[in-house]
């Protein structure tokens, strides 16, 4: 699967260099404006004209670094010796989660389609390559502060994949209204396995706890509303847009709903050249049910310490590169978050993009 993502990688790479040369031969005028699409991180923003297609990729790097609980900050001695463990009682687990979790790294390459059968409607593909990485400190024994030692869980493949309409819901000379509507298909595992390092210096191999799983293991509703304004040298858009879970999956347990609200505003610097800034509202809820086979003194195995509330900032550039093409970036940090915890904190995202519409 490494191999298989360093190839999409090249692949992406090889489509890049042929769109910045095609920006020399473009006339004035015969461009869309870069703000016509919200920044890069924002999904399902905008609608094409009847019989257009588009294919995008964007790269994303969610980085975690550090624990909270609730709002404040929490060191690995303190979990490790004062939070407890919810499997407490059953053999061999011990009262308090002797396994902290520091840092986290996630890589998302995101492969998008849209085609607009008619003016009003707007079909849309995204399928999820997903590379996880966790590190971890493993505490001694059943209590104390004495650190055994440190290990590293990877995970890596497919996610869920997604399916959404956009349906034009009003149009007026500087503004359109559209509704997002669709549904997300379990392809992504929820049976993810790697090494760890146990309290009593045991290294077992065993089924990841929820956050290193590819995929939700449900199918979901994809729901959502978006307005967009655009003025001379400035833009705007809000969006709302939810992902319900429909189903328990076949491990006997359901992740939580996310909820997003976005606002942003962008001005042309030039031409061809955005800028935006971005406010998200995220809401995530905690996992219904349990897995039987995800089990430990660990955060990541309580189903009670998955929900998670955060307003990131995001800043991006959109650029038109020639005909159809487009690159953008966009940088997230948050700056605020409420985590139902111990629970490891988002530290920033990274999101490039190259999208062709033609
Ligand atoms: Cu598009």
């Amino acid at each position: 699967m490494k191999l298989f993502i360093k190839r999409m990688a090249a692949f992406a790479a090889c489509l890049l260099v042929p769109a910045l040369s095609l920006a020399d031969h473009t006339e004035p005028g015969e461009h869309p404006r870069p703000d016509d699409h919200a920044p890069i991180g924002v999904m399902g923003d905008h609608v094409h004209k009847a019989g257009e297609w588009m294919f995008s990729y964007r790269f994303m790097r969610m980085t975690m670094s550090g624990n909270r609980d609730g709002t404040d900050s929490i060191s690995p001695d303190d979990i490790a010796t004062t939070a407890p463990n919810r499997f407490f009682g059953m053999p061999g687990q011990p009262p308090t989660l002797r396994i902290v979790p520091t840092e986290m790294t996630m890589d998302m390459h995101m492969f998008g389609a849209m085609y607009a059968p008619t003016d009003g409607v707007t079909l849309m593909l995204m399928v999820n390559v997903l590379d996880n990485e966790m590190d971890h400190i493993t505490f001694a024994g059943g209590m104390g502060s004495e650190r055994l030692g440190t290990f590293t869980t990877r995970s890596s493949g497919f996610g869920d994949t997604r399916l959404s309409g956009l349906f034009t819901l009003n149009e007026t000379r500087n503004g359109r209204l559209h509704a997002i509507l669709g549904i997300e298909a379990p392809t992504g595992s929820t049976s993810e396995r790697d090494t760890i390092l146990t309290p009593m210096g045991m290294r077992p191999e065993v089924r990841l706890p929820y956050p290193m799983q590819l995929g939700s293991g449900s199918w979901s509703a994809v729901l959502g509303l978006n307005q967009s304004w655009s003025w001379d040298r400035f833009s705007a858009g809000a969006q709302w847009q939810s992902l319900i879970r429909l189903n328990e999956n076949g491990d006997d347990y359901t992740r939580g709903d996310e909820h997003r609200l976005n606002l942003w505003g962008a001005w042309r610097l030039a031409d061809r050249v955005s800028a935006s800034v971005r406010l998200e509202g995220f809401q995530r809820g905690n996992t219904d049910g349990q897995d039987p086979m995800i089990m430990g003194p660990v955060q990541t195995a309580d189903p009670d310490r998955h929900r998670a509330r955060r307003v990131d900032l995001g800043l991006g550039l959109n650029v038109v590169v020639g005909k159809g093409h487009r690159l953008a970036l966009e940088w997230v940090k948050p700056v605020y978050q409420n985590l139902d915890g111990p629970q490891l904190e988002v530290d920033s995202n990274l999101v490039l993009g190259w999208q062709y519409a033609f």
